[in-house]
């Protein structure tokens, strides 16, 4: 009896693990990435749940000018990046809720959840 409890656990367990790697992008917009598009006017996927560690930004082309601007989070927040057209930006995140957005666009915003 205990031995079965315990299978049904490790089932759950899988099933979770699963769920939350089978797409990385979810059907509410979410996604579980390290590596999140700069497109014009709206980063991809938005909310996004990561684990701790380094994220990668992209932009794609062709593109704005556009950035990536910490507002919230824990600790001290990373360097912003520079205003760019192409390439790519890195930060590393701690355990915790980020919010990030563009300067240059009104409601070009994302949040990053580290978990
Ligand atoms: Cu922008």
């Amino acid at each position: 009896m205990q031995l079965a409890r315990l299978a049904v656990a490790v089932a759950v367990g899988i099933g979770v693990i699963a769920a939350c790697s089978s797409s990385s992008t979810g059907p509410s917009g979410g996604g579980h990435t390290t590596n999140i598009s700069v497109r014009n006017n709206s980063f991809s996927p938005t909310p996004d749940t990561v684990p701790v560690g380094q994220v990668t930004f992209t932009w794609e082309t062709p593109s704005n000018g556009h950035n990536v601007t910490w507002q919230t989070g824990p600790g001290t927040l990373p360097t912003k990046s520079s205003t760019q057209t192409s390439g790519t930006y890195q930060a590393t995140l701690q355990l915790g809720t980020y919010t990030y957005h563009c300067t240059v666009h009104a409601g070009m915003n994302g949040t990053i959840v580290v978990q």
